[in-house]
């Protein structure tokens, strides 16, 4: 049984990693002025960026049809008898379902939709998994199992330096009184049953990133073998500054370096950091 896989956009897998592990990749798009732009296609995340700070307003965004995702896995159905779909949390796009709507559309090939309940890269450790484990020979079931597994470890806590974004794009769950009194600080968020929460109020950026790194303290120093990432809005200078403070503390993890891009930096915008990992 050969079984393909699947990731959108905001996973930020790096193209020679999508083209090394076969993941094959649906874009979710930006919308400036009504101009359209799948991400990591037609607009890089650095051009992103550049273009906000030229217009001086954040776009719009929007997750893939459903049409393009029957296309994606009619074409997949000629080569393999299954696919791994790995989505972005459903509490925040409609990313996840489209694809399930269009599992259910399809005939000659088996469709698992998997919702990671994140985003980002902390998304992307469930598309690369699910690959090595395709590549191994392992039957969807298998797959599907692990990603499971792997869920009850994944983690990831971010911070933002303006929270209005998520406010104005509806993305920020948790009572309205304690929203309006997060604005003037940098709260810690991270998500639970699928939406994006408030996690503590932290007054200063440093504070807040020292938090997060406690909170990677309570899980990494068991030594066991974690994956990690560090994830920035245009800021690769602190990234690289936080995976030499990180590796210097907990050498036994693997870490890389990955970015919020344009349909995330929409939402969260520029400056947001984030550390994601899990237990392999
Ligand atoms: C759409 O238009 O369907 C996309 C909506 C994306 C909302 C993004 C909200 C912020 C997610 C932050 C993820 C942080 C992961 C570490």
């Amino acid at each position: 049984m050969k079984t393909a896989i699947v990731t959108d956009s905001t996973a930020y897998i790096p193209k020679e990693t999508r083209e090394r592990l076969n993941i094959h990749m649906i874009p979710l798009s930006v919308i400036f002025g009504g101009e359209v732009y799948q991400e990591e296609v037609e607009i890089t995340a650095a051009d992103f960026y550049a273009e906000v700070k030229n217009r001086g307003e954040l776009p719009t965004t929007s997750q893939p049809s459903v049409g393009k995702f029957v296309e994606l896995f009619e074409e997949l159905s000629k080569e393999n008898d299954a696919v791994i779909s790995v989505h972005l949390s459903s509490g925040i796009s409609g990313t996840y379902n489209g694809a399930v709507s269009a599992g259910q559309m399809v005939d000659n090939i088996e469709v698992y939709a998997f919702d990671s309940e994140v985003s980002c890269m902390v998304q992307g450790f469930y598309a690369i998994e699910a690959a090595e484990l395709a590549a191994e020979g392992k039957s969807p079931e298998e797959i599907m199992a692990r990603l499971n597994e792997v869920k009850k470890t994944n983690q990831a806590y971010f911070m933002v330096d303006d929270l209005s974004h998520l406010q104005r794009g509806g993305r920020l769950s948790g009572a309205q009184a304690m929203i309006g009194s997060l604005l003037q600080v940098k709260p810690i968020l991270h998500f639970v049953d699928k939406l994006i929460v408030p996690f503590e109020k932290i007054r200063t950026r440093k504070k807040a990133i020292n938090r997060i790194y406690d909170l990677f303290d309570e899980v990494a120093r068991a030594g066991e073998p974690m994956r990690a990432v560090i994830i920035h809005a245009n800021r690769p200078d602190e990234a690289q500054q936080m995976k030499e403070e990180l590796e210097a503390k907990y050498p036994h993890v693997e870490y890389s370096i990955s970015y919020f891009g344009p349909v995330i930096g929409t939402h969260l915008g520029e400056g947001a950091m984030g550390l994601g990992w899990y237990k392999r």
